[in-house]
């Protein structure tokens, strides 16, 4: 039982600077000892080198960064696939969800069968076409599907890096307009706020995990903190009212570790610049921890 921990100290794919600093919020917040404690065998590779948005320019406004973030993404996938590969758990720590575009690639390299838990706010299903920021912290999960321009999509070889069919979105309540047209239009499986309030995070999650697990090896998840409640996650960049709750959060990643069927992780947009005394951080760590088999009375 063995976990790979690779930094990817990203913020070229969103917005508010700081996110960079996420890696080591982490890392900072006892990421190490969390693991260790439950048993896993730990290994931090390092972070993977980001460039200093200050040392370079913005030439497509629709696509900060894109150069800058397609040679991330093509370090990060190998690193990804390699450890899958080796029966090893990549845990990958950010920085901006514009990683998420290396890490699925990498799922999608390693050979094997996975579904996709996304938890999000947001849909992450924006292209150059629909964006209305430019940031492509908004495309991860249509570059996946094979949705976007060829830089991003060719990433890690084959077009489409997830199946739709087994892809889930935990915790949405803020798509763009065009966005939520296009996820309609595929098949990934939405589970809104609203589903959550009616259903419970339990049959929420019970019902998602199958689906990802459905004709699959196992699943990846991709953790973005902003899905968390402001109140508990304040340090992430584009926070928004009404998210899941601690308690809410915590019952799905143990949900996740009982299922035995985790192949990979990202936990992103930790903000230590907006956050208040390294909460969020600390949460991130609190969360991968129950993901990773913490019990509260085991
Ligand atoms: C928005 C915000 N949909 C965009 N996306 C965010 O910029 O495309 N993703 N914040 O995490
Ligand atoms: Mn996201
Ligand atoms: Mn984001
Ligand atoms: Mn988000």
């Amino acid at each position: 039982r063995k976990v790979r921990i690779i930094g990817v100290p990203i913020d070229l794919g969103a917005d508010r600077r700081g996110v960079d600093m996420g890696p080591s919020a982490i890392r900072y917040a006892g990421l190490h000892e969390r693991l260790k404690k439950l048993g896993w065998e730990v290994e931090d590779v390092g972070n993977i080198d980001v460039p200093i948005a200050e040392t370079r320019e913005i030439k497509d406004p629709l696509l900060k960064y894109l150069p800058e973030i397609s040679e991330v993404n093509e370090k990060l996938y190998p690193l990804v696939a390699q450890a899958i590969k080796e029966g090893v758990i990549p845990l990958v720590i950010g920085g901006d969800h514009s990683l998420g575009i290396g890490s699925l690639a990498g799922c999608a390299a390693s050979g094997k069968q996975f579904g996709v838990i996304w938890f999000d706010t947001h849909g992450d299903y924006n292209s150059v076409d629909t964006t209305s920021s430019g940031n492509i912290h908004g495309m991860p999960l249509a570059v996946a599907n094979g949705i976007g321009v060829e830089e991003l999509v060719r990433i890690g070889g084959a077009d489409r890096k997830i199946k739709e069919e087994n892809t889930v979105i935990i915790g949405a309540r803020d798509f763009d307009d065009e966005e939520r047209d296009m996820i309609r239009q595929s098949k990934i499986t939405v589970f809104s706020m609203s589903d959550i309030d009616r259903l419970g995070m339990e049959v929420v999650v019970r019902q998602g995990l199958e689906i990802a697990n459905q004709g699959t090896d196992g699943v990846h998840i991709s953790f973005d903190l902003d899905v968390l409640d402001p109140s508990e996650a304040p340090g992430v960049g584009t926070p928004v009212q009404g998210g899941i709750t601690y308690r809410e959060a915590h019952l799905a990643m143990e949900m996740v570790a009982d299922c035995q069927c985790l192949l990979s992780m990202d936990v992103v947009e930790v903000n230590p610049i907006l956050d208040v005394q390294n909460k969020t951080a600390e949460l991130a760590v609190g969360l991968i921890g129950s993901a990773f088999g913490q019990k509260i009375y085991p």
